[in-house]
């Protein structure tokens, strides 16, 4: 433990801190641009500089760490002329269009320059002219905006070790690009959108797609159905002021509604089906001599991440499509036999934390239905924004339900959001279908958490299970290096491609961290303690879908409509 003080004010701290969290500590924000509190720090924006009594030189306060009796200085003239100086050579070639940007109010460089009152440049705007590339359909990179924190090259080589994207050549020249330059469609990108997530400006966004959705509800002719993933009910509020965590279900449901979609449906009923064909698959392998482990499938960045990097391990993959998909197959064909409904007049959209929701929905496997299976895909973001243009006071907004039979759910659905939930709704029904006993306690709670890699054995009557989880692309790494060394003898394995699970996923809103993460984590736990039934297999509308059409899991037309299969 040392003493500093900052601005005077003085703190105890461990050694080891940085000067930006020290001064926290005494209640002081310092200033941070390339800094991200989940990514390695970077140190090339110094807009974090501060001055250290007795030194000439400033000091980064987010690459250095205090020592004992060291006096700083936050906001002294010199520093503040500094950052300013700092913030007027970024200006000078950033476009001046923040009306029309999608960061607009959002945007970390504007509200600094708002902050330090960059209010009349000094040198003349010249910004590059560089179009935004958006050919691929999910992800726009409009490098004119890009500021160069190299935050975006950090998430995708070093959480994500995708490499898609990464800082090149020196000085004036330096930038992020993709290797050759080339579109993204064409580099290894997986469209995790976790990029997005950390751009501190508008150079890394989603496609917008909401002019598709605001067409489709004003077509009186077509029936517009939607489905909301797990994850977003605790993450929505956050765009209309709320704490992070916010669970927003009524209120979210309330405005969907309002907007005009004709169903308001869960992709949460679709994970309880998914839950139902995926623990029978698993039985069934680990009753056979197919090759173990499992590996659940249900995250599109990770499909996509396993067929490039991976895909000898393909074999491993679950054949089961997402619910995504699966809700998207079964709007097509069941619903409207129980609505009367003509699949041709149904349009089907969905709202996901994720932006490789958006590539996944448009794969050409993705038709069993007879039709695309899911027509739109909106992120959380987009949700947000189209509540925001359609003027409702969602915080006052009263609570409403989802719609039947398809937005009918259990507590194993809600948890998919949260890294680990997909392993334990499929124990929950996995010891029961093996058992026949009802489960008491049905917290697998070894499954939980942030952590990156989680490991745990289950007893099912007297069969150890091996089960072991990942979150971000990183973390799968090292499951799948086992795998592929013939190291580990697992027989399930949960992996998901954003950090922490789709709680974290690249479509939530701007300004998610560890912190967001972990609260909305906690809300996913909540809802799941808080539902009647926590069980995918005692879903009641569940039951209804496979009694009426689908026969059981794994029949030949749960094999047509739910699974899809993977060519190495
Ligand atoms: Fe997820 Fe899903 S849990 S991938 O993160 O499995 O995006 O929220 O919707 O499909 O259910 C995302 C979230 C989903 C799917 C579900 C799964
Ligand atoms: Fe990398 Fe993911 Fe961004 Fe693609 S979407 S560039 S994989 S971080």
């Amino acid at each position: 433990i040392v003493t500093v003080t900052i601005n005077d004010i003085p703190v105890s701290c461990p050694e080891t801190t940085l000067i930006l969290d020290a001064a926290k500590m005494a209640g002081i924000d310092i200033p941070v641009l390339c800094y991200h509190p989940d990514l390695k720090v970077r140190a090339t924006c110094r807009i974090c500089i501060v001055e250290v009594k007795g030194q000439k030189k400033f000091k980064t306060a987010c690459s250095n760490e205090v020592w004992d009796g060291a006096e700083f200085i936050t906001n002294s003239p010199a520093i503040r002329q500094a950052r300013k100086d700092i913030l007027e050579l970024i200006l000078a070639e950033h476009p001046q269009e923040c009306l029309q940007c999608i960061r607009n109010t959002k945007c970390e460089l504007q509200q600094l320059a708002r902050d330090f009152g960059v209010s009349q440049p000094l040198f003349a705007n010249k910004p590059k002219q560089i179009p935004p590339e958006d050919a691929n359909g999910v992800i726009v990179r409009d490098m004119a905006k890009c500021v160069k924190c190299g935050r975006c090259a950090e998430m995708c080589q070093e959480v994500q070790t995708v490499g898609a994207i990464n800082t090149a050549h020196r000085s004036v020249d330096y930038e992020i690009t993709t290797a050759f330059d080339r579109p993204l469609q064409d580099s290894t990108c997986v469209y995790c959108g976790q990029c997005i997530s950390v751009c501190p400006v508008g150079a890394l966004y989603e496609q917008d797609d909401t002019e598709k959705v605001w067409q489709a509800i004003g077509d009186t002719g077509k029936h517009v159905v939607v489905q909301v993933a797990p994850a977003v009910r605790v993450a929505l509020g956050e765009e209309f002021g709320l704490p992070p965590g916010s669970i927003t279900i009524g209120k979210m449901i309330a405005a969907l509604r309002r907007l005009g979609f004709d169903k308001i449906f869960d992709t949460n009923f679709a994970a309880d089906v998914t839950i139902l064909e995926e623990s029978h698959e698993l039985l069934a392998r680990m009753n056979s001599e197919a090759v173990l482990p499992l590996i659940t499938s249900c995250s599109p960045g990770w499909i996509n991440f396993v067929e490039t990097f991976y895909p000898e391990l393909l074999p491993h993959v679950s054949s089961c499509k997402s619910p995504q998909q699966m809700f998207g197959a079964l709007v097509k064909t069941y619903y409207p036999k129980v609505a009367g409904i003509d699949a041709a007049n149904i349009i089907s959209v969905s709202v996901m934390p994720c932006t490789a929701k958006k590539h996944e929905s448009a794969r050409p496997e993705m038709n069993s239905s007879g039709y695309r299976d899911v027509d739109i895909v909106l992120t959380t973001r987009e949700l947000a924004r189209m509540i925001k243009q359609a003027g409702f006071d969602f915080n006052n907004l009263v609570g409403e339900a989802f719609d039947a039979p398809l937005g009918i759910s259990t507590g194993a659905a809600v948890i998919f959001g949260a890294s680990g939930g997909v392993m334990e709704a499929a124990l929950r029904t996995a010891y029961e279908v093996v058992t026949g006993i009802d489960l008491a306690n049905v917290e697998f709670t070894a499954a939980r958490g942030l952590t990156g890699v989680k490991e745990a054995e289950v007893d099912l009557a007297g069969k150890k299970v091996k089960v072991a989880i990942a979150n971000g692309l990183k973390n799968a790494r090292v499951i799948l290096d086992k795998i592929k060394a013939g190291q580990c003898d697992y027989h399930f394995v949960e992996i998901m491609c954003c950090p922490g699970g789709c709680i974290g996923g690249g479509g939530q809103p701007w300004g998610t961290t560890t912190a967001t993460k972990e609260a909305r984590l906690n809300s996913i736990y909540q809802l799941d303690r808080e539902m009647p039934i926590r069980k995918s297999h005692k879903n009641p509308a569940v039951k209804a879908l496979y009694k009426e059409f689908l026969e059981k899991p794994l029949s030949r037309k749960a094999h047509e409509l739910l699974h899809t299969h993977y060519v190495p």
